[in-house]
């Protein structure tokens, strides 16, 4: 077996548990099964040529992400920067709700903090109260000064993980510092980030024990939600909660404890609005 940890011109490149590396072709089956391989596919292989080999099959994916292509993503690494850009909350709570329905970890990762004025401290402490509260990690660093990076990469963690956030917050930048040989790679998506081409470039990178891949920016997301408590339950503090009905919508519900947790300031008040209107987004509330 092997994992996949880059595609170029659909050429997949796939490390091996041997720990080699081969330029892998597909089988004309494979590759109608499956669409398309993506980087992050653990794979079944077979040795033709030194260096090159076949795969013969790819296993299941525990899911994928779609922007960009990876698959069987254990988590994400959701990059926010207070300044330049001034972050958008309501989009990163969307992006934690993406993870929660993905199967995915998150981690919040505030950039840039070098530019952070006594004001940007207080809301980084608010945050990290508030993120620490729903069960996230929050790390506070510069990707350009490498500060706090270290404690960040050293925490333990296995498996894919992918840098997202909106364009300028500095991804390319964190794995740039992190794997100075990177830099090539990163180049490449942070000019063309909204480009088809560099989508296709998404490599994975070994950091510590596990992988790491960047991502281009992007602001528009769509999630796919059933109804108002599959949302209710990608905001992990509200289930620390009792509602009086099991299939409490933590609307105007009597007997809401979450309503109760927000009065009592147990809940943070934005990311509560942030699912209202997510749920609104999906048209699921009738006033
Ligand atoms: N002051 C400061 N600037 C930073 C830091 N990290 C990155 N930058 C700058 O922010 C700008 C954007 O950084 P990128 O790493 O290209 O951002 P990105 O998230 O990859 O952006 P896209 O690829 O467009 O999605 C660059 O000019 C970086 O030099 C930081 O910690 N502090
Ligand atoms: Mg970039
Ligand atoms: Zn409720």
């Amino acid at each position: 077996m092997g994992l996949v940890v880059g595609l170029e011109a659909n050429r997949p490149t796939v490390l091996a548990d041997d720990g080699q590396r081969y330029l892998c072709y597909l089988r004309g089956r494979i590759q109608r099964d499956l669409g398309r391989i993506m980087v992050g596919d653990q794979v079944g292989l077979e040795a033709t040529d030194p260096g090159e080999a076949i795969i013969t099959q790819v296993a299941t994916r525990k899911n994928t992400l779609l922007r960009p292509p990876v698959a069987n993503v254990t988590g994400m690494f959701i990059v926010f920067t207070l300044t330049e850009p001034s972050g958008n909350r309501q989009l990163l709570d969307k992006r934690l709700v993406l993870a929660e329905i993905s199967g995915m970890a998150a981690e919040i990762v505030i950039n840039k903090v070098d530019l952070a004025t006594e004001g940007g401290l207080e809301e980084i402490r608010s945050m990290s109260l508030t993120y620490g509260r729903a069960g996230y990690p929050l790390w506070t660093i510069s990707s350009q000064s490498g500060q706090g990076l270290k404690p960040m990469l050293d925490a333990p963690r296995q498996g894919t993980w992918v840098l997202v956030g909106e364009s300028g917050v500095g991804k390319s930048t964190l794995l740039a510092t992190t794997i100075p040989q990177a830099s090539f790679a990163v180049q490449g998506l942070s000019r063309g980030g909204r480009g088809k081409e560099t989508t296709r470039r998404v490599s994975l990178f070994r950091v510590r024990n596990f992988w790491l891949a960047d991502a281009p920016g992007y602001t528009s997301l769509r999630l796919e939600v059933k109804d108002a408590r599959d949302l209710a339950r990608a905001f992990p503090e509200f289930s620390m909660y009792h509602c009086r009905y099991t299939d409490c919508r933590h609307l105007k519900e009597p007997g809401c404890g979450v309503l109760e947790a927000i009065q009592a300031g147990n809940i943070d008040h934005y990311r509560y609005q942030h699912y209202v209107s997510m749920l609104e987004d999906q048209g699921r509330i009738q006033f």
